[in-house]
């Protein structure tokens, strides 16, 4: 494990650590998740699952990181499983194993996660993206179904974002079709939060990431987890709660303090 402007506990507090598959980066209250093996264009095997798993965790329980991004080095957000795997591994064990941590600490994450898409995203690398809050993604990316390509079911917790995303229908038609789409069309599908031009990708996903760290993280969390209420009274409980915290807040009071007074 090599890293680069390190100095702390189990991860670190600010700059970069970079481990075998994954690059962990906290800046200006950012922690930016990379996948790292762009000679295959960030494939997921078995040891970035687990570091992403582990970096997530870590990510979460830091005060200091607001919001999480999660991105690919070099020319992809992800190619997918990485297709090298031995052939008789038995896959329904591997997606509980592996894959499973990964995605639970990815959906279930109380912090504002974005996926930062560029290149080329594909079958599990996709489902990845999709248990994001939102998807700011370059002109240029292409959406690759290819799960069905190599006969098998769409994984990793995609079916349940597809169709929470966008219209049932037009999701598993194109899961079934394994066709690769453009920007264009993922955001009619429902996919893209913001289609920005490649040349301005990183300019604008960090502006994005960056101005969201500095908005109150007590309403930002707040209002994630009040878009996942269970149901409509279960909302209007947790809101109560939500709202009191928000009251308190100290940014809460100075927003008053100043419409009051007319600062
Ligand atoms: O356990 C489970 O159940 C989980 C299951 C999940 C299933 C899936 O994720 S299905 C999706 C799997 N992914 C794919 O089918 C995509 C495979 N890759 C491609 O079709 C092409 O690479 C691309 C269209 C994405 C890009 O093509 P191109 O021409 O721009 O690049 P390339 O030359 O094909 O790739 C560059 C290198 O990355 C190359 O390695 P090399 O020859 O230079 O050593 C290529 O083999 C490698 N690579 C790309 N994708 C993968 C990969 N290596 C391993 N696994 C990959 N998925």
């Amino acid at each position: 494990m090599g890293n680069s402007e390190m100095n702390s506990d189990s991860f670190i507090k600010r700059g970069t650590l970079n481990m075998e598959t994954i690059q962990i980066t906290r800046h200006n209250g950012v922690g930016w998740l990379k996948w790292n093996r762009p000679e295959k264009l960030n494939a997921l095997n078995e040891t970035l699952l687990k570091e992403a798993a582990e970096a997530m965790q870590d990510l979460v329980a830091d005060e200091d990181v607001r919001v999480i991004v999660l991105v690919g080095e070099g020319r992809a957000f992800s190619s997918g499983q990485d297709l090298t795997i031995e052939s008789d591994a038995d896959y329904g064990t591997y997606l509980e194993d592996v894959y499973h941590p990964l995605v639970r600490a990815l959906t279930s994450c109380p912090k504002p996660l974005i996926a930062g898409i560029h290149g080329v995203v594909a079958g599990a690398g996709l489902s990845l993206a999709l248990a994001a809050d939102v998807r700011i993604v370059a002109r240029s990316t292409k959406f690759s179904s290819a799960f069905i390509k190599i006969g098998l079911v769409a994984d990793a917790g995609g079916p349940y974002h597809l169709k929470r995303l966008m219209r049932p229908d037009l999701a598993i038609s194109w899961m079934w079709s394994g066709r690769t789409i453009d920007a264009e069309q993922a955001e009619r599908f429902g996919l893209v939060t913001e289609l920005v031009e490649d040349d301005v990708y990183t300019k604008a996903l960090t502006e994005y990431a960056e101005a969201l760290a500095k908005q109150s993280p007590v309403a930002v969390e707040g209002m994630k987890a009040l878009f996942r209420a269970e149901s409509f009274e279960a909302g209007l409980e947790e809101e109560i709660q939500w709202q009191r915290k928000c009251g308190q807040t100290d940014i809460h009071r100075q927003a008053m303090h100043a419409f009051l007074t007319k600062k």
